[in-house]
């Protein structure tokens, strides 16, 4: 089957707008089977064309390469541009530890062997409400899990950060608690939109968008989309997380991206769409995202006004 791996992925290949686009439509063509698959019984399986890329004007990749977060290099957002190139991304090992039977050190490479990488354009929000629309490749995290064999005592999943201070120069400041550490529910990570992100727009991922490997959780904030993961820990209690920690009542643990919860500090009822002109539209922010058909059922009978 056609599917687009990362072997076939050159990092030397060119990822200029235009021939991103043709090369899309190939790429669509594949992914659009999988989704198929992936939701059968849904409206999804008849209708290929997904509400999480229909209709979505794919940003720029200038911008989404150019206005990242990465608060490991830097807390200005066109920094780490620079900054991360000094990151090296291969080789490269995810641990595994905690509630499961095949813990374990695992080489990226060996993990892409078992997961076909597929295209999915979602769009992503940053908490502090800039949204944009961007085609990653990666994989279902749920198929990755599984082949770890979380046990009945896994309830969450916890993502770390590589820990590097004389590469990564932020975390020589103590803005955050470092390493950076992410974490899920454990329905939430098995969600078919969870994503493992290993590239985007055709491509491999640039270091400041999280080479070699990163999460998207496209119906949350951009903060729970934790980048160059090392440790994935399978845990019974809910964790600490990293933004949650330097200020819990700014950053929930769930972070669903909810207009009708304002952040303390700003409203979340409109966003910025990251454009060529830097900020070029505002619109409504939609509840998760966008999502709220496939996830909020996730979340049915909580109070998001209290689990935010
Ligand atoms: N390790 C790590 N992961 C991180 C961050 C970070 O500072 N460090 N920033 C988060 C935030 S706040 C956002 S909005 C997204 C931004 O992803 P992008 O820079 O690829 O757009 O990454 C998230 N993942
Ligand atoms: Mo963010």
């Amino acid at each position: 089957m056609l599917i687009k791996t990362k072997s076939n992925i050159l990092s030397g290949e060119i990822t200029d707008r235009a021939v991103f686009e043709s090369r899309r439509e190939f790429i669509k063509a594949v992914t659009m089977l999988s989704a198929g698959v992936m939701l059968p019984g849904s409206a999804h399986a008849q209708t290929p064309v997904d509400s999480y890329s229909a209709n979505l004007q794919v940003s720029d990749r200038t911008d989404v390469i150019n206005y990242t977060n990465y608060y490991e290099f830097s807390t200005n957002k066109h920094d780490s541009t620079i900054l991360a190139k000094a990151l090296k991304t291969k080789p490269w090992s995810v641990e595994v530890v905690g509630e499961a039977e095949k813990p374990g050190v695992y080489d990226l490479e060996d993990i892409l062997k078992d997961n076909p990488v597929q295209e999915r354009i979602y769009r992503f929000r940053c908490v502090e409400a800039w949204s944009m629309v961007v085609p990653w490749l990666g994989f279902p995290l749920g198929d990755m899990l599984k082949r770890f064999k979380p046990t009945s005592k896994a309830k969450f999943v916890e993502f770390t950060t590589l820990y590097n201070p004389e590469v990564m120069v932020g975390q020589r400041s103590s803005v955050l608690d470092w390493p950076y550490v992410e974490a899920l529910r454990m329905d939430e990570a098995m969600h078919p939109l969870t994503m493992m992100v290993t590239g985007m727009y055709g491509d491999e991922l640039p270091n400041q968008n999280g080479a070699p490997l990163r999460l998207i959780v496209p119906w949350k904030y951009g903060f729970k989309s934790i980048k160059a993961i090392v440790k994935i820990r399978f845990r019974e209690n809910m964790p600490e997380t990293a933004w949650h920690k330097v200020a819990p009542r700014e950053y929930g643990f769930y972070a669903n991206v909810n207009p009708e919860v304002p952040h303390p500090r700003w409203s979340q009822s409109r966003e910025r769409v990251l454009g060529g002109s830097i900020f070029t539209a505002k619109r409504n922010t939609e509840k998760f995202n966008g999502y709220g058909e496939e996830v909020a059922a996730l979340y049915s009978g909580m109070d998001l006004t209290k689990y935010f």
